[in-house]
């Protein structure tokens, strides 16, 4: 259950190895599995965590796309946006008021971009639902 947690360490994937990550975490872990973001959220592993609260996180991604590229999740681990449920609608608005808040802390001023890669086609590659925040570069359309 480790081997996929544990590739995200390393720090010079190519993008088809992201695809073939995230292909690989759809098959084993499907929907449910503790993931890695529960060691975040519980602090037995480090992250930089940068904004917390008693319903998400929001900490700096180990393998940042951007200058700037960190993490929102929710303590709840709904594994992916394609699960979560309508009556998750407020804690999902919660999650991207994080998002701009933390954004506009990280001076990112000039806009940024707000990811949720769902599943294999999607490339999600951890099964707990997160929201990814990118900037301080000029980012391209559409996306690979
Ligand atoms: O591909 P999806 O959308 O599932 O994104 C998962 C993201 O989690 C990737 O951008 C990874 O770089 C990031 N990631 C993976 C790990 C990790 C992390 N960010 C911060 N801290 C992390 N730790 C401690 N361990 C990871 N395996």
């Amino acid at each position: 259950a480790h081997y996929h947690q544990e590739r995200h360490f390393c720090t010079s994937k190519t993008n088809s190895d992201e695809v073939n990550l995230a292909k690989e975490a759809s098959k084993k872990y499907g929907s449910s599995a503790p993931t890695i973001f529960s060691k975040v959220i519980d602090k037995s592993i480090p992250a930089d965590i940068i904004y917390e609260d008693d319903k998400c996180l929001a900490f700096r991604d180990i393998s940042p796309q951007a200058p700037v590229h960190f993490l929102v999740i929710p303590r709840v681990a709904i594994p992916r946006i394609s699960e979560a449920k309508d009556d998750d609608a407020e804690l999902l608005g919660h999650l991207l008021v994080v998002a701009k808040n933390v954004a506009k802390k990280e001076r990112l001023h000039n806009g940024y971009r707000v990811v949720i890669n769902d599943g294999k086609h999607g490339a999600q590659s951890v099964y707990h639902l997160h929201i990814h925040v990118l900037g301080g570069r000029q980012l391209n359309w559409p996306p690979g």
